[in-house]
């Protein structure tokens, strides 16, 4: 494998649970005053760590500027994802604009949701 590659392993964070919910945007500028920012999900490590929760938690994942056109928070295209099953939807033709992490346990179990729902979150503090 490429140096690349093991520098983005060896790459630590610190994660935040949150104890209560938000909207994504609330969610998100809390983050931003820990100086962190909602968690950019680009491992398989990182996925595995983030399914334990037993709530539905927004990740740094929007189409909110171009519908379709997923991208983390840091403007980063997804490498991976972990969609669950028929999703992203943008359920019921309404406007499903954040990512979040439902259907705990299972592995893949990205969906969309609109972004005023209220959900618990985990920031990530990148520390290099
Ligand atoms: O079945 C998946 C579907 O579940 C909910 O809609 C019934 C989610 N919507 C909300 O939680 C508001 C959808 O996003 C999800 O696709
Ligand atoms: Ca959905």
């Amino acid at each position: 494998s490429s140096f690349k590659e093991k520098l983005a392993t060896f790459c630590p964070s610190v994660y935040y649970i949150s104890s209560t919910m938000k909207t994504w945007k609330e969610s998100r500028r809390d983050c931003l005053e820990r100086g962190a920012d909602l968690v950019i999900i680009n491992s398989k490590e990182e996925q595995e760590l983030l399914r334990r929760f037993q709530n539905r938690i927004w990740i740094g994942l929007t189409d909110a500027d171009i519908e379709g056109e997923w991208k983390w928070v840091d403007g980063t295209q997804l490498i991976t994802s972990y969609w669950g099953f028929g999703e992203p939807n943008s359920f019921g033709g309404k406007d499903e604009d954040c990512g979040e992490i439902q259907f705990f346990k299972e592995e893949n179990n990205w969906n969309d949701a609109p972004c005023n729902l209220k959900n618990y979150w985990i920031c990530e503090e990148k520390l290099q």
